[in-house]
């Protein structure tokens, strides 16, 4: 009986120590951003941007109106990218049910990737649970199957940089 209560106690410890110290270290709290879809008129900007906050692992998100670009601070810890992608499709439109949002998740690529950037669109085609990659400039648009496997900002990240392109940090600053 005490054995057991020290082992409880033992992995609770345990446990604690790897999320602060490991799991919390892997999934590291990003600057991303959403090419977000639907937006009828400046009165979507705080629907969309609540939305956002709602979702878990998102600690800020703004919307730029003009770009469509919501630019959010975001820990995948418990939300993987694709479900976060996906979930504006469910945010309510201000405009009533007729209308509806969509995402595309962006990620800047580093300036002259050139034809690499074409295979880095192709090893983001080909991630289990990608719908659709397409490039336009320094630019990857990521669209996720909403009942397939869920995709990671690390499964991304890594089939980029395998295509020998580095993705830009810097992007969120604009
Ligand atoms: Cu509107």
């Amino acid at each position: 009986m005490k054995n057991k209560r020290i082992f409880v106690v033992a992995a609770g410890l345990l446990l604690i120590g790897m999320s602060t110290f490991g799991f919390t270290n892997m999934h590291e709290t990003r600057t991303i951003q959403l090419s977000i879809g639907g937006l009828h008129c400046e009165g979507c900007v705080a629907p969309v941007e609540n939305g956002l906050k709602k979702v878990t692992g998102v600690s800020q998100a703004k919307l730029d109106f003009k770009t469509g670009i919501a630019t959010l601070r975001f820990n995948e810890h418990n939300t993987p990218l694709s479900k976060l992608t996906l979930s504006v499709a469910d945010i309510p439109h201000a405009m009533g049910s007729k209308m509806k949002y969509s995402a595309r998740f962006m990620l800047p690529l580093q300036a002259g990737a050139g034809a690499n950037a074409e295979k880095a669109r192709k090893a983001v085609s080909a991630i289990k649970g990608v719908q659709k990659a397409e490039q336009n400039k320094n630019r990857l648009y990521i669209t996720f199957h909403p009942k397939t496997a869920d995709v990671t900002y690390d499964q991304i990240s890594k089939a980029v940089q395998n295509a020998g392109v580095k993705i830009n940090a810097h992007a969120g600053h604009h």
